[in-house]
């Protein structure tokens, strides 16, 4: 008898247990619940790598070539699964005369949000690599698996997830064309590079365009890549800086966000800053004077990527991303 009041008791509470935490999940989430729902979701390395190979199996994607036509129709067509998809056509005249049939692609994300963040990456590769120690190759274009690819391969993987555990901000996804034709040498005044970017700055997507900030990855994938602060990311963004070294930071990847200060680089970010948008860089500037050995050579193809310098970046985008 003793014994079937006891259980009746526990059948009672248990029950009682039951309706409250029933009654509970009715509440708005706590933010600890929200976290736990966007770590379930990763940032997937392999696949970032994957996104890699595929933009170098075309051959170098140089303005103009039959190798850059079929991979732009590859990265918009792959973009268009996972938001709203436009494209830009332009033809932009190149600093020794060649008009380069030029597209940007840009990938809405979240396309009503007010409150956005830009991010960016250059998907062209130069048509010489004039970096090359062996004179002969210097005439050759730049398989770009660091130079262009990287930084779209983990674009596209942000995409990617965005589609599967969206945001609470909007994000945009613009792949900038034609920023490697530019001038070697030609001092700090020149702007010969980046000539999608100073196109989409006089066309944006839509009218009166103003995100949060902007987020430009370039050479985000060798093996010993390091990311100091590059200047013109300290001088214009500083807040956004230490936000993402911070998330960087405090998700283990301190060796490749390093707190050290690097000299400035003419890149896309330059003219997004230009145009009124607090915009940095994540670029591999090793010990902040200078690109990665293989830069502008023949030897920049997919054996100087590795998956866990793209994990690096692309988990700490993703967080800054979900933090917002
Ligand atoms: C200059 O060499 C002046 N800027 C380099 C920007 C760049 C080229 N990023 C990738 N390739
Ligand atoms: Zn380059």
């Amino acid at each position: 008898m003793k014994s079937l009041q006891i259980s009746l008791i526990i059948m009672l509470m248990l029950a009682m247990g039951g309706c409250s935490s029933a009654r509970k999940s009715d509440s708005p989430k706590p933010a600890a619940d929200t976290a736990t729902v966007a770590a379930s979701i990763a940032f997937n390395a392999d696949s970032a790598y994957a996104y890699t190979a595929s933009q170098c199996a075309f051959g170098p994607r140089v303005p103009n070539t039959e190798a850059h036509r079929l991979c732009g129709d590859y990265l918009a067509a792959h973009l268009a699964r996972f938001g709203r998809l436009t494209e830009q056509r332009a033809t932009l005249t190149a600093f020794d005369g060649t008009v380069l049939n030029a597209r940007n692609i840009i990938c809405e994300i979240n396309p009503d949000s007010a409150r956005r963040i830009l991010l960016l990456a250059h998907w062209d590769c130069r048509p010489w690599a004039d970096n090359d120690p062996i004179e002969s190759n210097r005439r050759r274009p730049v398989p770009g698996a660091n130079d262009g690819a990287s930084g779209v391969a983990v674009l596209m993987e942000l995409a990617r997830m965005f589609a599967q555990q969206p945001p609470r901000v909007g994000v945009d996804i613009l792949l900038v064309d034609a920023e490697d034709w530019g001038q070697s040498n030609a001092g700090d005044d020149d702007r010969s590079w980046a000539l999608g970017t100073q196109y989409w700055c006089r066309h944006k997507h839509r009218p009166d365009y103003q995100p949060m900030f902007g987020i430009l990855l370039d050479m985000v994938g060798t093996r010993n890549a390091r990311f100091p602060h590059e200047y013109f990311s300290a001088y214009h963004a500083p807040q956004i800086l230490e936000i993402v070294w911070d998330e960087a930071r405090k998700a283990g990847y301190g060796d490749f966000f390093v707190n050290r200060n690097a000299i400035g680089v003419t890149d896309d970010h330059i003219y997004i800053n230009e145009a009124g948008i607090p915009c940095i860089d994540i670029i591999d500037l090793g010990d902040g004077t200078s690109f990665f050995d293989g830069w502008h050579t023949t030897a920049d193809d997919i054996n100087a990527i590795s998956a866990e310098t793209l994990e690096a970046v692309g988990s700490t985008v993703a967080k800054v991303i979900y933090r917002f």
